[in-house]
């Protein structure tokens, strides 16, 4: 019997799987998984890096992979557009960029395909790959998603695009604006937020006084969801459909994934002045990777020894990518100027 009238077979007999009714395929599954371990341990080796003088600066995205490997998922690669922030790590792999351009902007080398080491880390654009370049303002991203979308809308294009952001930036003058306008104009834009209770130091309760940010989507005439953003294929789901109902005319969706981030705000901030690390210690204990193993496992979609072989191609692969990188060539200094000036 072939392996699809198989599947079919069994799943005739049972309830559906959870990746059943999202309607991810096995190879789909452990596409998500590869993301997020490769998300993972690229920023676990970053934050190394930086210990070690070798980076100057990295922000990490250690708890967020669930919520944003899983909505970046939705999208169609190479024709939707992605309005990431600094803590995207995991969008801009699934959208397409390899642990080596990452590090060529940590590094900042002249082959950074990003800026040519012209920006900060962490401030990712291809356009290639349709991944629209941000600037460090907090929420100054949103309206450049949303004027997108009007394009996009103008134009008649097919095109989607997804923006993201921290809860914290939903504060911004910026943020409202946009959905404002989002909202009056219907453009297919799908914004998540990514709620990981913190702006730097300042928690949620200092910042709102709400519970969901999902809830300021019925202020601006659109749908707000919140979605457990340790859960990925529960992140995919939502933001799948909210990309089909882009697509298909029905505007914008505001997504909130709770998450958490499990190191400081940035290599050059000191958490243990804000959050006890009992608070961080059990936040960890929802971490959106293991528990995605377990589904996968339970599910006989991947081994134990699966998991350690796919360890050790990243981080084989990653080793390549650090020693490549380490032996780049740095700009020259009388190229600064250069994309300043009229030529
Ligand atoms: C307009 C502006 N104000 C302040 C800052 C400094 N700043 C950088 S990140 C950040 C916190 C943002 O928090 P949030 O939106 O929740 O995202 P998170 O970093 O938690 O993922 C702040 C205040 C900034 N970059 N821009
Ligand atoms: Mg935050």
């Amino acid at each position: 019997m072939a392996k699809a009238e198989r599947a079919q077979e069994r799943s005739a007999e049972r309830a559906p799987a959870r990746h059943e009714v999202a309607n991810l395929s096995e190879a789909q599954l452990l596409d998500l998984h590869r993301f997020m371990v490769t998300a993972r341990m690229l920023d676990e080796r970053m934050w190394a890096l930086n210990r070690q003088g070798k980076a100057p600066f990295v922000v990490s995205s250690a708890g967020h992979e669930g919520c944003q490997v899983g909505s970046a998922y939705a999208l169609t690669r190479g024709s939707d557009f992605c309005v990431p922030y600094y803590r995207d790590l995991g969008v801009v792999l699934v959208a397409g960029l390899t642990m080596r351009d990452v590090l060529l902007g940590v590094y900042a080398k002249v082959e950074d395909p990003c800026n040519g080491a012209r920006q900060m880390p962490s401030h990712w654009g291809s356009r290639r790959l349709g991944i629209i370049n941000g600037s460090s303002p907090i929420a100054t991203q949103v309206p450049h998603a949303v004027g997108l979308a009007y394009a996009v809308k103008y134009r008649r294009e097919p095109a989607v695009v997804m923006c993201w952001f921290g809860e914290g930036a939903t504060s911004m003058g910026d943020w409202h604006e946009a959905m404002n306008f989002a909202g009056i104009h219907k453009v297919p834009v799908i914004f998540v937020c990514e709620n990981n209770k913190y702006a730097i130091s300042v928690p949620q309760t200092k910042q709102m006084a709400i519970e969901n940010v999902a809830d300021r989507a019925a202020g601006y005439g659109f749908e707000g969801h919140v979605v457990d953003g340790n859960d990925v294929m529960a992140c995919y789901e939502v933001t799948k459909a909210a990309v089909d109902k882009a697509r298909s005319g029905g505007g914008p969706t505001l997504i909130e994934a709770k998450t958490y981030r499990y190191a400081p705000h940035t290599s050059d901030d000191d958490d243990r002045t804000y959050r006890s690390k009992d608070e961080v210690k059990q936040a960890r204990e929802l971490d959106p990777i293991p528990r995605f193993q377990a589904y996968l496992k339970e599910h006989g979609v991947i081994t134990e020894d699966g998991i350690k072989a796919l360890v050790d191609t990243i981080r084989t692969e990653l080793a390549e990518a650090v020693q490549y990188v380490d032996q780049a060539p740095y700009p020259v200094p009388e190229d600064a100027l250069r994309h300043v000036y009229a030529e």
